[in-house]
């Protein structure tokens, strides 16, 4: 690897350069673009910026396609995700194929032009907005001499950076492995010289370097690593379900604002950034409803359309929240142009969950980015629908309401009515009420209080003695 020694320097910084693909004959099984099409999609492009895109999912009439991103969108995605990674993207190409080369996956003349391009730019590797077969990662790198990292790499490594737990790690690790294996053919010492980098992280060179069969091991050493851990966390689980909590999860493409909006209604501190994939570790903690009861909030990994299938079965344990949960809280960027692609590629691994007929509440984030006066109005106005909330969680607009929603929709531990008579020096008794319970009257009367109280199924169990009626 020319660059090789470079790296090292600028281990921070990768100077990286993408490759977009725009294959036209995908989904018509047609070979060319109708111009119906064709002019469909300079439309929407052309409309795009300017309008914020206001529709929350309610699309015309036409038949339950699946929105696809287009290439320019799909390369914008890849630089932000490049930076995810660390790098600093030095240039770009959209290269447009009728057909993709079954060697090279684009022509060997336009990767010579692509080499030349990412020369001058000093790019130290190749970014592939495309998955590469083994065989056509080899045979690029072979023609522009340059590390050369396809889309599920990339997502890997952010994957790898990003994971903080033992759990996470080890997933991370066992989804790198995986990937790897059938690309280990010819490549064992080209990765032992490779320096650190996006690409090149993870389940530790002294691994890499050898062969498939220390691979195999360490996949299933890995294995039953995550088997342990996972016991651990059923354990945990168990402890938990004990008690009469409901689990809320927020789900939601990369950088919706979900770990913003959990530290909002947890206050707690989990790392929110801009950078995609920022969150790995499920993270739960509990909230209180404005009845006062307890659920439990977790934040969940962000998803991305093609999720690399290898990190669908490895991040189980952390989609399992989502499976798991009684409300699911579907969380939208509503500023972002491609909000209705976003929300269907939630809708897909929502599905792969089997997780899509839960509870839902459709939570439409960051309307500060708004125009104020379409925000205001979609903030308040309660009858738009009843699954559907505005709110900035930056700015913690609308949380109030959120909760609310939030609270209705739950079944768990209900709410009922009760009228108690308690002796005041049941203090710690009267201490749970006045912390769990809304209380709407209270009277003293010989030495005791008399209350009514809407309580969840919890609490009342708790003070049943002093309950004069239901
Ligand atoms: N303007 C604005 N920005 C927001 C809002 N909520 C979140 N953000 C920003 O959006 C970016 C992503 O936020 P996160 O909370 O990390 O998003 P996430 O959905 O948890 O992302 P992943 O964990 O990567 O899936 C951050 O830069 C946030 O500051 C909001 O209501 N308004
Ligand atoms: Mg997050």
């Amino acid at each position: 690897m020319p660059l090789g020694s470079d790296t090292v320097q600028r281990d921070t910084h990768e100077l990286a350069f993408l490759v977009g693909i725009d294959v036209r004959t995908r989904g018509r099984g047609q070979g060319t673009v109708t111009p119906q099409a064709q002019a469909a999609r300079d439309a929407a492009s052309a409309g795009g910026n300017g309008g914020k895109s206001l529709h929350p999912a309610k699309s015309s009439t036409n038949k339950p396609s699946i929105p696809e991103f287009d290439a320019e969108e799909s390369l914008a995605e890849l630089r932000t995700l490049a930076e995810s990674a660390g790098a600093k993207v030095v240039g770009e190409i959209l290269q447009r194929r009728d057909r993709p080369d079954p060697a090279t996956l684009i022509g060997a003349g336009k990767l010579e032009e692509i080499a030349g391009a990412a020369a001058s730019a000093n790019a130290d590797l190749l970014l592939f907005d495309h998955d590469l077969t083994a065989s056509q990662q080899r045979n690029v790198e072979k023609i522009v001499k340059l590390r050369v990292i396809d889309r599920t790499q990339l997502i890997l490594d952010i994957f790898a950076r990003h994971a903080r737990t033992r759990e996470g790690q080890l997933q991370v690790e066992l989804a790198q492995l995986q990937y790897m294996l059938p690309r280990l053919a010819g490549r064992g010492i080209e990765m032992s010289q490779l320096g650190g980098g996006i690409g090149t992280r993870g389940p530790g060179e002294t691994q890499l370097e050898t062969d498939r069969r220390k691979i195999y091991r360490r996949v299933r050493h890995v294995e039953q690593q995550l088997e342990n851990v996972r016991r651990i966390r059923a354990q945990q689980r168990q402890r938990r379900e004990s008690a009469p909590v409901a689990v809320v999860a927020l789900v939601g493409y990369t950088n919706a604002g979900k770990s913003t909006l959990f530290n909002a209604l947890t206050k707690a501190a989990v790392l929110s950034s801009p950078r995609m994939f920022a969150t790995l570790d499920p993270t739960i903690r509990s909230v209180t409803l404005p009845s006062r009861r307890k659920v439990l909030m977790s934040d969940t990994v962000g998803f991305i359309r093609n999720l690399p299938h290898t990190l669908v079965s490895a991040f189980r344990a952390t989609l399992e929240e989502v499976q798991r949960a009684s409300l699911i809280l579907h969380v939208s960027d509503a500023s972002s142009r491609l909000s209705v692609e976003q929300d269907a590629q939630v809708e897909i691994v929502l599905k792969e969950l089997e997780a899509e007929k839960k509870p839902r509440l459709r939570v439409m984030n960051k309307v500060d980015l708004l125009d104020v006066e379409v925000a205001e109005a979609l903030v308040n106005d309660a009858l738009l629908d009843a699954k559907t909330v505005y709110i900035s969680a930056a700015e913690g607009i609308g949380l109030d309401k959120l909760l609310a929603r939030i609270d209705a929709m739950i079944e768990e531990d209900r709410i009922s009515r009760v009228r108690l008579r308690i002796p005041q020096k049941e203090g710690k008794t009267l201490a749970i009420l006045e912390a769990q319970a809304r209380i709407y009257s209270r009277k003293y009367k010989d030495g005791a209080v008399e209350m009514e109280a809407d309580a969840p199924a919890s609490v009342v169990r708790r003070v049943r003695e002093w309950i004069v009626s239901k």
